[in-house]
């Protein structure tokens, strides 16, 4: 299969179902996104010092991401250039080298190929060392965050992520330190493809008052109106939601940036204590998301839950399973009781067993098998939510829609996803992308 226009309808707003379900497509997101894209790794958070590693995934190839004597980061693949064994089979770490544990051969903390059991006896002096390095993976960070990408020829990072940049700022900055991560993550399978959480979080505000109304009822607080979709929701007036160039996005709630923490107390005052910072550095309009609730993505798989202070990486398994890893999100300033109240509540709420992610689970899993059926599976899907009431905003950069609950970002992200499943290389993504937002077509909206 090459690049196929008809799996998503960006004029209609449809998509095929076949994105859920077809191996073809997915074997071609694998090509196309996964192998192209900047995919997040994690924070250096996770892997202060030097000598720290973590071993994660890149799509389904297994990487390590090790932290240099020199301060920066290295990613290479985690695969022995002799026989092809895992290199490291440790979540995390401290090490000096990386010894392949079927022959010896041993790689230095950047990949290169150190040492090489009885290597003059055995290869005559003829191995060639410096080939056979472990695979390397570009690395970049933004404020922290650790992105890896295979492609040469992508963009810089920053490039990515680009306007997107104007809102992560306003988090990863904040008014203090930024956000880290803390981890080590929690791990869990979903048998789901992997776009289902993925659109969810990017755009999805309409599921919140129907999918979590048990659990927003119990938790109370800003969210406690949205539960069961009750007719006095002041829709129009909850929040905005956004997309950008690179299919990155988010949904936004007005001042409950802590509403589904039940015992909110301490990261609401963190809250409170810069928020006058962000005001000083950033401006009002940045203020308000500040103090406000984001479901988030970073295009593909990485989303999060600003706020809630979750943060996933939805790694692919195949075209119907993921690994679900789940880290929390907290501000590096904060106080340690502060830290772990915010990681305690993160994980009540989207934890491996959290009240509101095992009400997404089952969703998650019959959005994608109920394709199973080949009559089913020969439908499209509808995101036409807020058409029209959506366009480029005098303040926000990118595309703006009217509210929290609409799918303006889900329109955003298959935008991008299309683009990128068409394009034979970056260079026609970048070109094709430059009247990107002319698919949101309300100029005068705002
Ligand atoms: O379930 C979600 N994606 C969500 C929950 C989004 C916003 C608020 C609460
Ligand atoms: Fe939206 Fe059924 S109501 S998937
Ligand atoms: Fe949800």
């Amino acid at each position: 299969m090459s690049g196929d226009t008809t799996l998503v309808d960006t004029v209609n707003a449809s998509q095929s179902r076949q994105v859920f379900w077809d191996r073809d497509v997915y074997d071609l997101e694998i090509e196309r996104i996964f192998s192209r894209a900047w995919l997040m790794l994690g924070h250096k958070s996770l892997l202060p010092k030097p000598g720290d590693f973590i071993t994660t995934y890149m799509a389904e190839d297994k990487i390590i991401l090790s932290h240099q004597s020199d301060g920066t980061f290295r990613a290479f693949i985690n695969s022995c250039t002799h026989r092809g064994n895992q290199i490291c089979h440790a979540d995390s770490g401290n090490a000096k080298a990386f010894v392949c544990n079927y022959h010896g051969w041993v790689y230095g903390q950047d990949g290169s190929l150190v040492d090489v059991p009885l290597e003059s006896r055995c290869y005559h002096n003829k191995l060639d060392k410096q080939e056979l390095a472990a695979k390397s993976v570009r690395v970049e960070t933004y404020k922290g965050f650790i992105f890896g990408c295979h492609d040469p020829e992508a963009p810089s990072l920053e490039d990515y992520l680009g306007e997107f940049r104007f809102y992560l700022d306003t988090i990863w900055e904040g008014g203090g330190a930024g956000l880290e991560l803390l981890g080590p993550p929690m791990k869990s399978l979903l048998h789901c493809n992997w776009k289902v959480p993925a659109e969810n979080f990017v755009g999805d505000g309409y599921h919140v008052g129907w999918t979590h109304a048990a659990a927003l009822g119990q938790i109370g607080g800003p969210f406690a109106g949205l539960a069961g979709n009750r007719a006095d929701i002041p829709f129009d007036d909850l929040g905005l939601q956004f997309t950008t160039r690179h299919g990155h996005g988010f949904g936004l709630v007005d001042n409950a940036a802590a509403g589904i923490h039940r015992k909110g107390d301490g990261w609401n005052k963190y809250l409170e204590d810069t928020r006058g910072e962000v005001r000083r550095k950033f401006g009002a309009d940045r203020e308000r998301l500040y103090v406000g609730h984001w479901n988030g993505g970073i295009f593909p798989n990485c989303s999060f839950l600003y706020g809630t202070n979750t943060f996933k990486i939805w790694h692919p398994r195949g075209p119907h399973e993921i690994e679900v890893w789940t880290y929390t999100m907290v501000p590096s300033d904060a106080d340690p009781a502060t830290k772990s109240a915010i990681q305690r509540e993160a994980t009540r709420t989207f934890g491996t067993a959290g009240t509101l992610e095992s009400d997404d689970g089952e969703n998650m899993s019959s959005a994608t098998y109920v394709n199973r059926g080949v009559i089913t599976r020969d439908g499209m899907m509808n995101s036409t939510m807020g058409v029209g009431y959506e366009g480029p905003h005098p303040v926000y950069p990118g595309i703006v829609g009217i509210s929290f609950i609409g799918e303006t970002s889900y329109r955003g992200f298959y935008r991008f996803w299309k683009e990128m499943i068409d394009a034979p290389d970056w260079a026609s993504v970048k070109a094709n992308d430059d009247n990107w937002d002319s698919v949101f077509t309300n100029r005068n909206f705002w």
